[in-house]
Protein backbone atom coordinates (compact mmCIF):
# COMPACT_ATOMS: atom_id res chain seq x y z
CA UNK A 1 0.00 0.00 0.00
CA UNK A 2 2.63 2.53 1.30
CA UNK A 3 5.07 1.50 -1.44
CA UNK A 4 2.03 2.00 -4.51
CA UNK A 5 1.19 5.23 -3.29
CA UNK A 6 4.75 6.30 -3.18
CA UNK A 7 5.27 4.54 -7.13
CA UNK A 8 1.49 6.45 -8.11
CA UNK A 9 3.41 9.69 -6.94
CA UNK A 10 6.84 8.60 -8.22
CA UNK A 11 5.03 8.41 -11.58
CA UNK A 12 3.29 11.32 -11.29
CA UNK A 13 6.42 13.20 -10.54
CA UNK A 14 7.98 11.98 -13.78
CA UNK A 15 5.03 12.71 -16.04
CA UNK A 16 5.11 16.52 -14.53
CA UNK A 17 8.65 16.46 -14.93
CA UNK A 18 8.47 15.39 -18.42
CA UNK A 19 5.36 17.51 -19.42
CA UNK A 20 2.87 15.02 -19.05
CA UNK A 21 -0.73 16.84 -18.52
CA UNK A 22 -1.62 15.10 -15.56
CA UNK A 23 -2.03 17.60 -12.53
CA UNK A 24 0.38 20.44 -14.79
CA UNK A 25 -1.65 23.28 -14.15
CA UNK A 26 -1.23 23.11 -10.73
CA UNK A 27 1.86 23.73 -10.77
CA UNK A 28 2.65 26.31 -13.31
CA UNK A 29 2.58 29.70 -11.37
CA UNK A 30 5.93 30.22 -10.51
CA UNK A 31 8.23 31.71 -8.21
CA UNK A 32 7.52 33.83 -5.24
CA UNK A 33 4.67 35.19 -7.27
CA UNK A 34 2.83 32.06 -7.50
CA UNK A 35 0.32 30.53 -5.47
CA UNK A 36 1.99 27.50 -4.38
CA UNK A 37 5.04 26.78 -2.19
CA UNK A 38 7.06 24.25 -2.28
CA UNK A 39 5.77 20.68 -0.92
CA UNK A 40 7.08 17.89 1.58
CA UNK A 41 9.39 15.74 -1.02
CA UNK A 42 12.31 13.37 -0.47
CA UNK A 43 14.86 15.08 -2.74
CA UNK A 44 17.86 13.26 -4.35
CA UNK A 45 21.48 13.96 -1.83
CA UNK A 46 23.58 15.89 -4.31
CA UNK A 47 27.39 15.94 -3.17
CA UNK A 48 29.47 18.89 -4.44
CA UNK A 49 32.61 18.42 -6.34
CA UNK A 50 32.45 14.71 -6.78
CA UNK A 51 32.50 15.28 -11.01
CA UNK A 52 34.06 16.65 -13.44
CA UNK A 53 32.27 18.98 -15.69
CA UNK A 54 31.56 17.83 -19.02
CA UNK A 55 32.02 19.20 -22.38
CA UNK A 56 29.01 18.66 -24.65
CA UNK A 57 29.72 16.57 -27.61
CA UNK A 58 30.41 18.28 -30.79
CA UNK A 59 27.57 18.01 -33.43
CA UNK A 60 28.55 16.24 -36.99
CA UNK A 61 27.44 16.75 -39.97
CA UNK A 62 25.93 13.94 -41.96
CA UNK A 63 26.42 15.50 -45.22
CA UNK A 64 28.59 18.48 -46.42
CA UNK A 65 27.34 20.00 -49.36
CA UNK A 66 29.24 23.08 -51.49
CA UNK A 67 26.43 25.35 -50.13
CA UNK A 68 25.63 23.81 -46.62
CA UNK A 69 26.79 21.88 -43.86
CA UNK A 70 24.04 19.33 -42.50
CA UNK A 71 23.32 17.84 -39.66
CA UNK A 72 20.51 15.52 -38.11
CA UNK A 73 19.43 15.39 -34.77
CA UNK A 74 16.81 13.71 -32.75
CA UNK A 75 14.76 15.02 -30.02
CA UNK A 76 14.10 12.00 -28.32
CA UNK A 77 13.59 10.93 -24.57
CA UNK A 78 16.77 9.88 -22.80
CA UNK A 79 17.98 8.73 -19.08
CA UNK A 80 21.38 10.20 -18.32
CA UNK A 81 23.29 10.68 -14.90
CA UNK A 82 23.15 14.50 -13.23
CA UNK A 83 23.88 13.13 -10.11
CA UNK A 84 26.10 11.00 -9.50
CA UNK A 85 24.76 7.22 -9.20
CA UNK A 86 21.27 8.11 -10.50
CA UNK A 87 19.70 8.20 -13.48
CA UNK A 88 17.81 11.49 -14.74
CA UNK A 89 15.05 10.87 -17.24
CA UNK A 90 15.25 13.47 -19.65
CA UNK A 91 13.96 15.08 -22.89
CA UNK A 92 17.32 15.33 -25.15
CA UNK A 93 18.57 16.75 -28.61
CA UNK A 94 20.55 13.63 -29.31
CA UNK A 95 20.44 11.89 -25.95
CA UNK A 96 22.76 14.11 -23.58
CA UNK A 97 21.22 16.42 -20.98
CA UNK A 98 22.88 19.60 -23.08
CA UNK A 99 22.40 18.58 -27.03
CA UNK A 100 25.29 18.55 -29.15
CA UNK A 101 27.17 21.77 -29.41
CA UNK A 102 27.47 23.55 -33.17
CA UNK A 103 30.72 24.79 -34.63
CA UNK A 104 29.73 26.39 -36.89
CA UNK A 105 31.87 29.65 -39.24
CA UNK A 106 30.17 32.82 -40.27
CA UNK A 107 29.37 32.93 -43.78
CA UNK A 108 28.43 29.03 -43.86
CA UNK A 109 25.03 28.24 -44.33
CA UNK A 110 23.91 25.14 -41.96
CA UNK A 111 20.39 22.76 -42.06
CA UNK A 112 19.47 21.08 -39.61
CA UNK A 113 16.77 18.16 -39.32
CA UNK A 114 15.19 17.87 -36.37
CA UNK A 115 13.46 14.53 -36.05
CA UNK A 116 10.85 14.92 -32.91
CA UNK A 117 10.85 11.34 -31.80
CA UNK A 118 9.05 12.50 -28.46
CA UNK A 119 5.37 11.81 -27.28
CA UNK A 120 4.54 15.60 -27.57
CA UNK A 121 4.95 18.35 -30.09
CA UNK A 122 8.69 20.11 -29.94
CA UNK A 123 10.61 22.84 -32.00
CA UNK A 124 14.00 24.32 -31.93
CA UNK A 125 14.33 28.26 -31.64
CA UNK A 126 17.87 29.74 -32.23
CA UNK A 127 18.39 31.98 -29.58
CA UNK A 128 20.01 35.11 -30.95
CA UNK A 129 19.88 33.76 -34.63
CA UNK A 130 19.48 36.44 -37.29
CA UNK A 131 17.47 33.79 -39.71
CA UNK A 132 14.41 33.49 -42.04
CA UNK A 133 11.22 33.89 -40.22
CA UNK A 134 10.60 29.95 -41.11
CA UNK A 135 13.43 28.56 -39.24
CA UNK A 136 13.01 30.42 -36.47
CA UNK A 137 11.32 28.36 -33.97
CA UNK A 138 8.10 30.72 -33.98
CA UNK A 139 5.94 29.11 -30.86
CA UNK A 140 3.30 28.45 -33.50
CA UNK A 141 5.52 25.81 -35.73
CA UNK A 142 6.06 23.01 -33.62
CA UNK A 143 6.90 20.18 -34.77
CA UNK A 144 4.48 16.89 -33.97
CA UNK A 145 5.24 13.85 -33.01
CA UNK A 146 6.96 11.30 -35.23
CA UNK A 147 7.59 14.33 -37.86
CA UNK A 148 10.12 16.29 -38.69
CA UNK A 149 11.24 19.79 -39.37
CA UNK A 150 13.86 21.04 -41.09
CA UNK A 151 15.69 24.29 -40.06
CA UNK A 152 17.82 26.53 -42.75
CA UNK A 153 20.38 29.19 -40.61
CA UNK A 154 22.18 31.46 -43.24
CA UNK A 155 24.80 32.29 -39.86
CA UNK A 156 25.52 35.52 -42.17
CA UNK A 157 25.94 37.11 -38.59
CA UNK A 158 29.20 37.69 -37.03
CA UNK A 159 31.07 35.57 -34.15
CA UNK A 160 29.24 34.42 -31.50
CA UNK A 161 27.55 32.22 -28.58
CA UNK A 162 24.15 31.26 -29.12
CA UNK A 163 22.00 28.91 -27.94
CA UNK A 164 19.23 26.36 -29.07
CA UNK A 165 15.91 25.47 -27.04
CA UNK A 166 12.34 24.74 -27.48
CA UNK A 167 10.08 27.08 -28.41
CA UNK A 168 6.50 25.08 -28.39
CA UNK A 169 3.64 27.38 -27.32
CA UNK A 170 2.90 26.29 -22.98
CA UNK A 171 5.42 23.97 -22.79
CA UNK A 172 8.58 25.69 -23.61
CA UNK A 173 9.38 26.00 -19.57
CA UNK A 174 9.38 22.54 -18.74
CA UNK A 175 10.34 21.14 -22.14
CA UNK A 176 13.48 23.64 -21.68
CA UNK A 177 13.28 22.93 -18.12
CA UNK A 178 13.40 18.97 -19.10
CA UNK A 179 16.56 19.60 -21.37
CA UNK A 180 15.81 20.79 -24.45
CA UNK A 181 18.86 22.76 -24.57
CA UNK A 182 22.56 23.25 -26.50
CA UNK A 183 24.91 25.58 -27.74
CA UNK A 184 25.35 27.05 -31.15
CA UNK A 185 28.51 28.27 -31.14
CA UNK A 186 29.69 30.60 -34.64
CA UNK A 187 32.84 30.96 -35.08
CA UNK A 188 34.32 34.05 -37.41
CA UNK A 189 37.13 34.43 -39.51
CA UNK A 190 37.61 38.17 -38.45
CA UNK A 191 38.19 37.14 -34.88
CA UNK A 192 41.07 35.16 -35.04
CA UNK A 193 43.68 38.62 -35.57
CA UNK A 194 42.48 39.39 -31.82
CA UNK A 195 44.50 35.67 -30.23
CA UNK A 196 41.96 34.96 -27.50
CA UNK A 197 42.24 32.03 -26.22
CA UNK A 198 40.68 29.21 -28.70
CA UNK A 199 40.68 25.63 -29.38
CA UNK A 200 40.58 23.50 -25.63
CA UNK A 201 40.94 26.55 -24.08
CA UNK A 202 37.62 27.82 -25.36
CA UNK A 203 34.85 26.26 -23.13
CA UNK A 204 31.03 26.83 -23.33
CA UNK A 205 29.26 26.21 -20.14
CA UNK A 206 25.66 26.05 -19.60
CA UNK A 207 24.71 26.97 -15.92
CA UNK A 208 21.25 26.09 -14.55
CA UNK A 209 19.45 24.96 -11.84
CA UNK A 210 17.38 22.23 -11.35
CA UNK A 211 15.17 20.49 -8.30
CA UNK A 212 16.24 16.61 -8.62
CA UNK A 213 14.14 14.03 -6.66
CA UNK A 214 15.87 10.86 -4.16
CA UNK A 215 15.19 8.69 -7.85
CA UNK A 216 16.85 10.97 -9.25
CA UNK A 217 13.49 12.30 -11.35
CA UNK A 218 13.71 16.23 -12.32
CA UNK A 219 11.16 18.04 -10.76
CA UNK A 220 9.25 20.65 -12.47
CA UNK A 221 8.01 23.00 -9.96
CA UNK A 222 8.08 26.51 -8.83
CA UNK A 223 11.76 28.14 -9.62
CA UNK A 224 12.26 28.85 -6.16
CA UNK A 225 13.02 25.60 -5.48
CA UNK A 226 15.01 24.66 -7.69
CA UNK A 227 18.21 24.46 -5.55
CA UNK A 228 20.59 22.57 -7.20
CA UNK A 229 23.03 24.40 -9.52
CA UNK A 230 24.33 23.03 -12.93
CA UNK A 231 27.56 23.11 -14.73
CA UNK A 232 27.33 21.50 -18.19
CA UNK A 233 24.73 19.55 -16.84
CA UNK A 234 26.42 17.88 -13.61
CA UNK A 235 26.60 19.92 -9.53
CA UNK A 236 28.54 21.93 -8.79
CA UNK A 237 31.60 19.84 -11.07
CA UNK A 238 35.00 20.55 -11.01
CA UNK A 239 36.93 21.48 -14.08
CA UNK A 240 40.65 20.60 -14.17
CA UNK A 241 42.38 23.89 -16.42
CA UNK A 242 45.75 24.85 -16.52
CA UNK A 243 47.37 28.45 -15.35
CA UNK A 244 46.53 30.11 -18.10
CA UNK A 245 43.79 32.31 -19.79
CA UNK A 246 40.86 30.39 -21.06
CA UNK A 247 37.81 32.07 -22.79
CA UNK A 248 34.60 30.83 -20.94
CA UNK A 249 31.19 31.00 -23.15
CA UNK A 250 28.31 31.28 -19.94
CA UNK A 251 25.14 30.74 -21.35
CA UNK A 252 22.25 31.06 -18.12
CA UNK A 253 19.58 28.18 -19.16
CA UNK A 254 17.68 28.47 -16.85
CA UNK A 255 14.20 29.04 -17.59
CA UNK A 256 13.54 31.34 -14.28
CA UNK A 257 16.71 32.58 -12.66
CA UNK A 258 19.18 35.91 -12.47
CA UNK A 259 22.90 34.86 -11.62
CA UNK A 260 25.20 36.82 -9.79
CA UNK A 261 28.83 34.90 -10.44
CA UNK A 262 31.70 35.57 -8.79
CA UNK A 263 35.37 34.35 -8.59
CA UNK A 264 37.12 33.41 -5.63
CA UNK A 265 39.16 36.08 -4.69
CA UNK A 266 37.40 38.60 -6.93
CA UNK A 267 39.54 37.17 -9.54
CA UNK A 268 38.67 39.46 -12.68
CA UNK A 269 35.72 38.03 -15.31
CA UNK A 270 37.13 39.73 -17.80
CA UNK A 271 33.82 40.01 -20.55
CA UNK A 272 34.96 40.44 -24.14
CA UNK A 273 31.40 39.62 -25.60
CA UNK A 274 28.03 39.32 -24.94
CA UNK A 275 24.80 37.89 -26.58
CA UNK A 276 25.81 39.39 -29.85
CA UNK A 277 29.40 38.81 -30.47
CA UNK A 278 32.72 40.71 -29.02
CA UNK A 279 32.49 44.14 -27.14
CA UNK A 280 33.85 47.16 -28.59
CA UNK A 281 36.86 47.03 -25.25
CA UNK A 282 36.93 44.11 -22.57
CA UNK A 283 34.97 44.88 -19.39
CA UNK A 284 36.81 43.75 -15.74
CA UNK A 285 33.85 42.19 -14.12
CA UNK A 286 33.94 41.04 -10.12
CA UNK A 287 30.71 40.61 -10.47
CA UNK A 288 28.60 39.29 -13.87
CA UNK A 289 24.36 39.48 -13.61
CA UNK A 290 23.21 37.18 -16.29
CA UNK A 291 19.68 36.05 -16.47
CA UNK A 292 17.71 33.42 -18.28
CA UNK A 293 18.87 33.33 -21.90
CA UNK A 294 21.56 35.46 -21.69
CA UNK A 295 25.74 34.63 -22.58
CA UNK A 296 28.75 36.67 -21.31
CA UNK A 297 32.12 35.96 -23.02
CA UNK A 298 34.48 36.02 -20.69
CA UNK A 299 38.15 35.34 -20.20
CA UNK A 300 39.25 34.25 -17.06
CA UNK A 301 43.51 34.17 -16.50
CA UNK A 302 44.31 31.38 -13.64
CA UNK A 303 48.37 32.49 -14.53
CA UNK A 304 48.95 33.39 -10.98
CA UNK A 305 47.80 30.36 -9.77
CA UNK A 306 49.96 26.66 -9.63
CA UNK A 307 49.29 23.40 -9.73
CA UNK A 308 46.86 22.40 -6.90
CA UNK A 309 44.90 25.41 -6.58
CA UNK A 310 41.51 25.91 -6.43
CA UNK A 311 39.22 28.75 -8.09
CA UNK A 312 35.40 28.72 -6.84
CA UNK A 313 33.23 30.54 -9.34
CA UNK A 314 30.09 31.03 -6.67
CA UNK A 315 26.48 32.18 -7.04
CA UNK A 316 24.91 34.35 -4.81
CA UNK A 317 22.48 31.28 -3.83
CA UNK A 318 25.97 28.64 -3.98
CA UNK A 319 28.55 27.52 -5.55
CA UNK A 320 28.46 26.76 -9.28
CA UNK A 321 31.77 24.67 -9.70
CA UNK A 322 35.55 24.80 -8.98
CA UNK A 323 38.31 24.85 -11.29
CA UNK A 324 41.19 22.92 -10.22
CA UNK A 325 44.53 24.32 -11.82
CA UNK A 326 46.26 21.04 -12.56
CA UNK A 327 49.47 22.01 -14.47
CA UNK A 328 51.05 25.34 -15.77
CA UNK A 329 51.13 25.75 -19.58
CA UNK A 330 52.41 28.26 -22.39
CA UNK A 331 50.09 30.39 -23.11
CA UNK A 332 50.21 32.80 -26.34
CA UNK A 333 46.48 34.14 -26.31
CA UNK A 334 45.68 37.92 -24.96
CA UNK A 335 43.44 40.12 -24.41
CA UNK A 336 43.32 42.95 -26.46
CA UNK A 337 42.56 46.52 -25.36
CA UNK A 338 40.28 47.36 -28.36
CA UNK A 339 38.22 44.74 -29.68
CA UNK A 340 35.41 44.66 -32.19
CA UNK A 341 33.73 48.26 -32.79
CA UNK A 342 30.19 48.77 -33.02
CA UNK A 343 28.70 50.49 -35.95
CA UNK A 344 26.65 53.37 -35.47
CA UNK A 345 22.77 52.40 -36.07
CA UNK A 346 20.75 54.68 -38.19
CA UNK A 347 18.56 57.81 -36.44
CA UNK A 348 15.01 55.62 -35.15
CA UNK A 349 12.15 56.50 -37.33
CA UNK A 350 9.61 54.68 -34.94
CA UNK A 351 9.31 54.32 -30.76
CA UNK A 352 7.34 52.06 -29.30
CA UNK A 353 6.59 50.87 -25.54
CA UNK A 354 6.84 47.29 -24.31
CA UNK A 355 5.05 46.88 -20.64
CA UNK A 356 5.49 43.57 -18.65
CA UNK A 357 2.39 43.20 -16.30
CA UNK A 358 1.04 40.38 -14.22
CA UNK A 359 -2.87 40.85 -13.70
CA UNK A 360 -3.28 39.26 -10.40
CA UNK A 361 -6.95 40.81 -10.04
CA UNK A 362 -8.32 37.83 -11.55
CA UNK A 363 -8.93 33.95 -9.80
CA UNK A 364 -6.32 32.64 -12.41
CA UNK A 365 -3.07 35.29 -12.59
CA UNK A 366 -2.88 37.06 -16.58
CA UNK A 367 0.52 36.91 -17.85
CA UNK A 368 0.43 39.77 -20.20
CA UNK A 369 2.41 42.39 -22.31
CA UNK A 370 0.80 45.44 -23.32
CA UNK A 371 -2.56 44.28 -21.09
CA UNK A 372 -3.09 41.69 -23.40
CA UNK A 373 -1.73 37.91 -23.42
CA UNK A 374 0.08 36.19 -26.25
CA UNK A 375 -2.49 35.71 -29.14
CA UNK A 376 -0.78 33.84 -32.43
CA UNK A 377 -3.57 35.19 -34.65
CA UNK A 378 -2.99 38.95 -33.05
CA UNK A 379 -0.03 41.03 -34.53
CA UNK A 380 0.75 43.11 -31.65
CA UNK A 381 3.74 45.51 -34.08
CA UNK A 382 4.20 45.52 -37.33
CA UNK A 383 7.58 46.63 -38.59
CA UNK A 384 8.82 47.70 -41.90
CA UNK A 385 11.86 46.32 -42.86
CA UNK A 386 14.58 48.58 -43.06
CA UNK A 387 13.11 50.64 -40.09
CA UNK A 388 15.48 51.29 -36.80
CA UNK A 389 13.20 51.59 -34.13
CA UNK A 390 13.49 52.69 -29.77
CA UNK A 391 11.71 50.42 -27.93
CA UNK A 392 10.66 51.26 -23.86
CA UNK A 393 11.00 48.39 -21.98
CA UNK A 394 9.02 48.71 -18.83
CA UNK A 395 8.36 46.29 -15.86
CA UNK A 396 5.72 47.40 -14.37
CA UNK A 397 4.89 44.68 -11.81
CA UNK A 398 6.25 46.33 -8.73
CA UNK A 399 3.35 44.73 -5.69
CA UNK A 400 4.53 42.05 -3.64
CA UNK A 401 7.81 42.83 -3.92
CA UNK A 402 7.93 43.33 -7.23
CA UNK A 403 7.92 40.08 -10.33
CA UNK A 404 11.43 40.01 -12.11
CA UNK A 405 11.15 40.32 -15.90
CA UNK A 406 13.31 39.68 -18.75
CA UNK A 407 12.81 40.91 -22.56
CA UNK A 408 14.12 38.90 -25.26
CA UNK A 409 13.57 40.23 -28.79
CA UNK A 410 14.09 37.39 -31.87
CA UNK A 411 15.63 37.96 -34.88
CA UNK A 412 17.85 41.15 -34.16
CA UNK A 413 20.41 42.09 -31.63
CA UNK A 414 19.76 45.20 -30.07
CA UNK A 415 21.54 48.02 -27.77
CA UNK A 416 20.37 49.03 -25.17
CA UNK A 417 20.87 53.20 -25.04
CA UNK A 418 19.83 53.69 -21.16
CA UNK A 419 18.15 52.27 -18.17
CA UNK A 420 15.85 55.03 -16.83
CA UNK A 421 17.51 57.86 -18.05
CA UNK A 422 20.97 56.46 -16.62
CA UNK A 423 23.94 54.65 -18.38
CA UNK A 424 23.39 51.34 -19.22
CA UNK A 425 24.94 48.84 -17.07
CA UNK A 426 28.15 47.09 -17.53
CA UNK A 427 26.67 43.67 -18.92
CA UNK A 428 24.03 45.79 -21.74
CA UNK A 429 26.94 46.36 -23.50
CA UNK A 430 27.47 45.18 -27.22
CA UNK A 431 24.73 43.53 -29.12
CA UNK A 432 22.37 41.82 -26.68
CA UNK A 433 19.05 40.04 -27.32
CA UNK A 434 18.11 39.42 -23.66
CA UNK A 435 18.07 41.80 -20.56
CA UNK A 436 17.08 41.96 -17.49
CA UNK A 437 14.36 44.57 -16.55
CA UNK A 438 13.64 44.39 -12.78
CA UNK A 439 10.56 45.29 -11.03
CA UNK A 440 9.92 49.26 -11.70
CA UNK A 441 12.28 49.80 -13.85
CA UNK A 442 12.52 50.52 -17.63
CA UNK A 443 15.26 50.00 -19.98
CA UNK A 444 15.44 51.63 -23.73
CA UNK A 445 16.81 49.53 -26.56
CA UNK A 446 17.72 50.45 -30.34
CA UNK A 447 17.00 47.96 -33.12
CA UNK A 448 17.18 48.03 -36.62
CA UNK A 449 15.37 45.61 -38.52
CA UNK A 450 17.12 44.36 -41.48
CA UNK A 451 16.66 41.93 -44.22
CA UNK A 452 14.14 39.53 -42.85
CA UNK A 453 10.16 39.63 -43.75
CA UNK A 454 7.24 37.45 -41.77
CA UNK A 455 6.27 37.03 -37.82
CA UNK A 456 8.65 36.90 -35.09
CA UNK A 457 8.14 36.70 -31.06
CA UNK A 458 9.32 38.69 -28.64
CA UNK A 459 8.71 37.92 -24.87
CA UNK A 460 9.52 37.76 -21.56
CA UNK A 461 12.54 35.03 -21.37
CA UNK A 462 11.06 33.55 -17.84
CA UNK A 463 9.98 31.02 -20.01
CA UNK A 464 7.62 30.23 -16.78
CA UNK A 465 6.29 33.78 -17.45
CA UNK A 466 5.86 33.58 -21.19
CA UNK A 467 4.60 30.03 -21.33
CA UNK A 468 1.58 31.40 -19.89
CA UNK A 469 0.83 34.22 -22.12
CA UNK A 470 3.75 36.90 -21.70
CA UNK A 471 4.85 37.06 -25.28
CA UNK A 472 3.63 39.35 -28.43
CA UNK A 473 4.10 38.98 -31.77
CA UNK A 474 5.96 41.16 -34.45
CA UNK A 475 5.51 40.80 -38.00
CA UNK A 476 7.97 42.47 -40.62
CA UNK A 477 6.36 43.71 -43.68
CA UNK A 478 8.05 45.48 -46.95
CU1 LIG B 1 8.61 37.59 -16.80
Amino acid sequence: MHNRLGNHLLNRRNLLALGGLTGAAALLPPGRDGRHGPRPRRLAHVPAFSVEMPLPPVARPVQVRPDADVYQVRIKPARVEIVPGLLTPVLSFGGGFVGPTFQVRTGRRVIVKYHNDLDRAANVHLHGGHVPSVSDGHPMDVIDPGRFRVYDYPNTQQGTTLWYHDHSHHTEARNVYAGLHGFYVIEDPAEAKYGLPRGRYDVPIMIRDALIGQDGELIYDVPDTRTTLLANGRPQPYFRVAARKYRFRLLNGTTHRLFRLRLEGDLPLIQIGSDGGLLPAPQRMRELLISSGERADVVVDFSRFKPGDQVMMHDTSGTVLRFDVVRRARDHSRVPDVLRPLPDLPEATVTRDVVFNLDLTTPKWRYLMNEQEFDPARVDFQVRRGATEIWRIHNADVERGGINHTFHLHLEQFRVLDRDGEPPWPTDLGRKDTIYVPPGASARIKVRFTEHLGRYVYHCHFLDHSSLGMMAQLQIVP
